[in-house]
């Protein structure tokens, strides 16, 4: 286990949100912190992202392409088990059943996706998969399965007694009450009264990387929100909300309450912001900010967090909430940081 603290090495303290709505496009860009660029780089959602960098930098510091390293990364917190959030032993629907989301998207622009899937510990290679093999984008549920099975993949049971013991738990009362930032500790100060059955239930995993050829690709895999209703989909496994990239300018990637990244297409409108010459940061505010306005009673008490990397190996974050972090691996490092200082706290 690396210490989580040791990895946080710096922290991007960004002028208020309030800059965002009274300045000109010009002055926002200004007043985001750029980072340096670099190439080869992969960067990726939340703690666990340090050893999802770690299994795309093999691919990526022996000249593989952004595809592999990203397939590679996000392989690795949907096979841990203690990972709640991703893959196997993910946290199940209310009914028990753990349904996962993934999407997976190349430098030419050709995307596959899989939503609801179950029983398949690795929803990211399917989604490659249906990429690859299918002239189709997306594959839901029983018929996402189905494909898996044909192709070769096991069948598992999902469901660790850890999270079914959870679940029986919520069961109890049973209320959908999804609480931020698991992996911040520092944010239980201010998280509503703990609620049975790991209300600290959502964190996806979005990887982002930039190969040696200055190809970018990107994935994003998630169990979802846990406890939500029987077939619902979050934005992950949507190309455009929870994963865009276009080859030309960036790429950018989601996490947190899917429903108000479906709304504003969240890494579409975070790409068409750096074609437009937004920093990742600046582009990423700019549309945590979007949500905000649109809807701030619900803002207020949710997460959702942009994680954004350009054409030139510059990245940069910013979520609704303080206490997003994201990892960055390039030839020098693979630290933690933790996105600049939101609206909020
Ligand atoms: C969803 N965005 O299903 C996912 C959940 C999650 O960090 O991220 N969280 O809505």
């Amino acid at each position: 286990m690396f210490d989580r603290r040791k990895f946080i090495k710096a922290t991007a303290i960004s002028a208020s949100l309030l800059v965002v709505d009274k300045k000109s496009i010009a002055s926002v860009i200004q007043s985001s912190k750029v980072s340096a660029g670099t190439k080869p780089i992969v960067i990726s959602t939340w703690d666990f992202g340090i050893p999802a960098n770690q299994a795309a930098w093999k691919v990526l510091s022996s000249g593989g392409r952004a595809l592999d390293a990203v397939e590679a990364g996000v392989r690795v917190p949907e096979a841990d088990p203690n990972i709640q959030t991703v893959g196997y032993g993910g946290l199940p629907d209310r009914d028990g059943h753990v349904t996962l989301d993934a999407c997976i998207m190349d430098e030419f622009g050709n995307c596959g996706s899989v939503a609801g899937i179950e029983h398949i510990s690795h929803p990211i290679s399917v989604a490659r998969l249906v990429m690859e093999k299918t002239p189709h984008v997306m594959l839901v549920g029983d018929g996402a399965l189905q494909f898996a099975l044909e192709n070769g993949f096991k069948r598992e049971n999902l469901l660790t007694k850890k999270s079914e013991a959870d679940w029986r738990e919520w069961l109890k009362t049973a209320k959908y009450a999804p609480v931020m930032n698991i992996e911040n500790k520092s944010y239980d100060k201010v998280a509503p009264t703990k609620l049975p059955g790991n209300q600290y239930n959502h964190d996806t995993i979005g990887m982002l990387a930039l190969d040696a050829k200055g190809n970018l690709s990107g994935a994003c895999t998630t169990s979802g929100m846990a406890y939500k209703l029987h077939g619902r989909v979050g934005d992950s496994p949507i190309i455009g909300a929870g994963l865009y990239l276009d080859n030309e300018i960036g790429g950018a990637t989601s996490t947190g309450v899917g429903e108000e990244v479906i709304r504003n297409v969240g890494s579409f409108l975070v790409v068409e912001l750096m074609r437009q010459g937004y920093t990742p940061e600046a582009a990423c505010k700019e549309a945590v900010m979007r949500i905000i306005k649109k809807k701030p009673d619900i803002a207020k008490n949710i997460q959702v967090g942009f994680l954004a990397l350009n054409k030139k190996g510059e990245y940069g974050a910013y979520a609704i909430q303080t206490g997003f972090s994201y990892a960055v691996c390039d030839e020098k490092k693979n630290d933690l940081l933790i996105a600049g200082k939101s609206y909020y706290n």
